[in-house]
């Protein structure tokens, strides 16, 4: 197994980058410049040995068989839980729900959570800048239950506007939900602050991890957050796997949200019991390769360091914004002073569509659109961004890549 486990104290990128074997293609004559981060992020090689050692030694289902390869199986998967637990750090394996990515997660909690409880008068609050997962799910709950959903603003720098929040709360606020870190603007949002004025209204919080779980250490204890969620495939890990963090008195009293196998303890005709968390959320065969390269990735960012990967991704966002901001008529979208290294921006008349195009024929993988974020791109006054995702393997002579590509764009649209 390749692995790059750094002693010493310095981050060394050209070492880190060995370990992803993709990292060093091609597209067509160019070195591939991999900026696409927060869409998906590539996987090292110890997540693609975890994978193929699984299904080479150990593949079986789990919790069913008794024979050998099965309590193999069972074992790796639930190793896996304690591996993200550890990650996450939840004081029990008990909260932390295998599912299919941020997506299920934000479902399963308005479907399991909201939906039993919530009712007309109720309000669920979200905000401005969230991702269409964030959203719709709430949507749904709201148009089944009758609740209302409340959005928090967002200011001319894409930060929350914690003032209008802070008005927002009220008795009858049962849900926030928030992203931790923002796709499309790179903000770093308040979390802590935002969860304690919850709590003391008596609202529930669930925090959308998926941008925020690359890039720095999360604690769902010293966060006091009620509902954590995020994807596998955006941690280095593979696609179809995430976690739900869920507080074990909450989860306690949750119906399933899915029905089938492995998540009941009775099935008569008559009556059905189900399983305590985390099985009763876990309903089917599981994605159990998944979760054990889930793991591979999670043990990996660990051994590096969140602290290194944190100091040394300050730097490259600071590096790619000094850059970016020097080019005429681009206009970088979302400047709050707490950002991850996320560069969402437009350049004078060109279509973000036509930049990523063109940037693409210089081996530039950069994502245009609108990010899943609508109400967002309205907010901006915008209806698609360019966005340049960084990711702890990518360089300051990347960075140069695709300033010099966007300043060759520019010039072709002058
Ligand atoms: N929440 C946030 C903040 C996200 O960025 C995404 C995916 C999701 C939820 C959904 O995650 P999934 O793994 O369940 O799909 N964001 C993006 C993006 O920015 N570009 O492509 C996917």
């Amino acid at each position: 197994m390749t692995m790059s486990v750094q002693t010493d104290a310095a981050f060394d990128v050209e070492t880190v980058r060995r370990d992803f074997p993709i990292l060093a293609t091609s597209v067509g004559d160019k070195p591939l410049v991999y900026l696409d981060n927060a869409a998906t992020a590539q996987k090292p090689q110890a997540v693609i040995d975890a994978l193929t050692q699984f299904y080479a030694h150990h593949n079986a289902n789990v919790h069913r068989g008794l024979h050998h390869l099965s309590e193999k199986a069972t074992v790796a998967y639930e190793q896996s839980r304690e591996t993200a637990r550890r990650f996450l750090n939840a004081s029990s394996t008990d909260e932390i729900i295998f599912v299919r990515g941020t997506t299920e997660a934000i479902n399963l909690v308005a479907q399991s959570f909201g939906r039993p409880r919530l009712t007309a008068g109720d309000e669920v609050v979200i905000t401005g800048m969230e991702h269409h997962s964030n959203i719709v799910p709430w949507q749904l709950m709201c148009e089944q239950t009758g609740a209302a959903l409340r959005v928090v603003p967002v200011d001319d720098r894409g930060a929350l506007d914690l003032d209008a929040y802070e008005k927002l709360l009220s008795s009858r606020t049962k849900l926030v939900s928030i992203a931790h870190v923002s796709n499309a603007l790179g903000t770093v949002n308040p979390v802590q602050q935002v969860i304690r004025s919850a709590h003391a209204q008596g609202a529930v919080v669930m925090l959308d991890g998926a941008q925020a779980a690359p890039h720095q250490a999360i604690d769902v204890q010293d966060l006091d957050a009620d509902f954590y969620a995020f994807s596998g495939h955006k941690v280095f890990g593979p696609t179809g796997i995430g976690v739900l963090f869920g507080r074990k008195s909450l989860l306690a009293d949750m119906p399933p949200y899915h029905g089938g196998g492995e998540m009941i303890r009775s099935v008569t005709f008559e009556k059905t019991t189900y399983k305590p968390p985390p099985a009763r959320f876990e309903a089917g065969t599981p994605n159990i390769a998944g979760a054990v390269g889930l793991a591979a990735a999670l043990q990996y960012v660990a051994d590096i360091g969140h602290d290194r990967i944190a100091a040394y991704e300050t730097d490259l966002l600071q590096y790619v914004t000094e850059q970016m901001s020097a080019i005429e008529g681009l206009r970088i979208i979302g400047t709050a002073p707490e950002k991850a290294a996320v560069i969402s921006f437009t350049l004078d008349n060109a279509h973000p569509h036509d930049i990523a195009t063109i940037l693409d024929t210089q081996g530039i993988a950069v994502r245009a659109g609108h990010h899943c974020a609508q109400p967002l791109m309205k907010r901006f006054g915008v209806p698609a961004t360019a966005r340049a995702s960084l990711a702890f393997y990518n360089t300051k002579a990347e960075i140069d890549a695709l300033v010099q590509a966007i300043v060759k764009v520019r010039e072709m649209f002058h």
